[in-house]
């Protein structure tokens, strides 16, 4: 696809996808360094706030747990505090030139994350709109889903309904499912169109923040790892909710005159 066809086939059907954008030995890398950062969870004190970031799945219990030396993480948040390697993935050259052809030169970090669904426990992401959660408005943020690992239906790769980002923007409630629970529960949802998105590991899926999509769980004995980035222009404001911090500072990843951060200041 050319660029303007890439472009107009996102606005179209909110997604894109970027084969290979990663070398082999990239991809090598971030692999070793999310066994790193499960040691460094298992090293945090029981009460050490960093352990926040670090999410256990939250249905696998004390005794699966116990089978395992490493914690059976779901997530961890803020990947860009606990590691240089993520970091800069978050400014990947070929990735950042497709983010800048859907959004502009000027590009803002919203959100820094891995998302694990370990061998055998993964659970399931119910469908919903990230911007459902997100205190930015416009709601047009583009997600970026970086398979480390090759994903396909059956170790949860993620799933869209193609052209959901038109809908409007809805409720969705809790996200975390059980293994055994569908991906949604509403029956308001044409879910004939939910496509899964297979991707190669070092390929992404680019998304935009209205799309509908979740994950199904991992009962694969493969384990599945994302790095999920969310990228933003100045145009998109900071609109927290009440009672929550009336500034936000953010990584420039691209453009901005070559500044490193940006604070946002909430409307009075
Ligand atoms: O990576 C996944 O399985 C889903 C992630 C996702 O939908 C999210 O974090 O909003």
């Amino acid at each position: 696809m050319t660029a303007e066809e890439q472009r107009a086939f996102f606005e179209d059907q909110g997604y894109l996808v970027l084969e290979d954008f990663m070398t082999a030995a990239e991809v090598d890398t971030c692999e070793t360094e999310i066994d790193h950062l499960h040691r460094f969870a298992a090293s945090l004190a029981a009460e050490d706030p960093r352990r926040l970031d670090f999410q256990l799945e939250p249905y696998v219990d004390a005794a699966a747990q116990d089978g395992h030396d490493l914690p059976l993480l779901r997530k961890i948040e803020q990947t860009r505090d606990y590691s240089d390697i993520f970091c800069d993935l978050a400014a990947h050259p070929k990735l950042i030139d497709t983010v800048r052809l859907l959004l502009g030169d000027d590009l803002l970090l919203f959100r820094s994350t891995l998302m694990l669904k370990p061998a055998l426990h993964g659970s399931v992401h119910a469908l919903h709109q990230d911007s459902a959660y997100w205190p930015m408005d416009p709601p047009s943020l583009v997600t970026v889903s970086i398979a480390l690992n090759d994903s396909a239906a059956d170790n949860g790769c993620i799933q869209v309904i193609p052209g959901s980002h038109k809908w409007g923007m809805r409720d969705w409630g809790l996200i975390a499912q059980d293994k055994d629970k569908p991906l949604t529960q509403r029956d308001d949802l044409d879910l004939s169109r939910l496509t899964p998105m297979p991707l190669t590991a070092g390929s992404a899926l680019l998304f935009h923040s209205l799309v509908v999509h979740g994950s199904g769980p991992n009962n694969s004995p493969r384990p599945r790892h994302t790095a999920l980035y969310a990228y933003f222009p100045p145009t998109v404001h900071y609109r927290p909710k009440p009672g929550a911090a009336r500034e936000k500072t953010v990584p420039v990843i691209h453009g901005l005159g070559g500044r490193s951060t940006l604070t946002l200041a909430a409307d009075a």
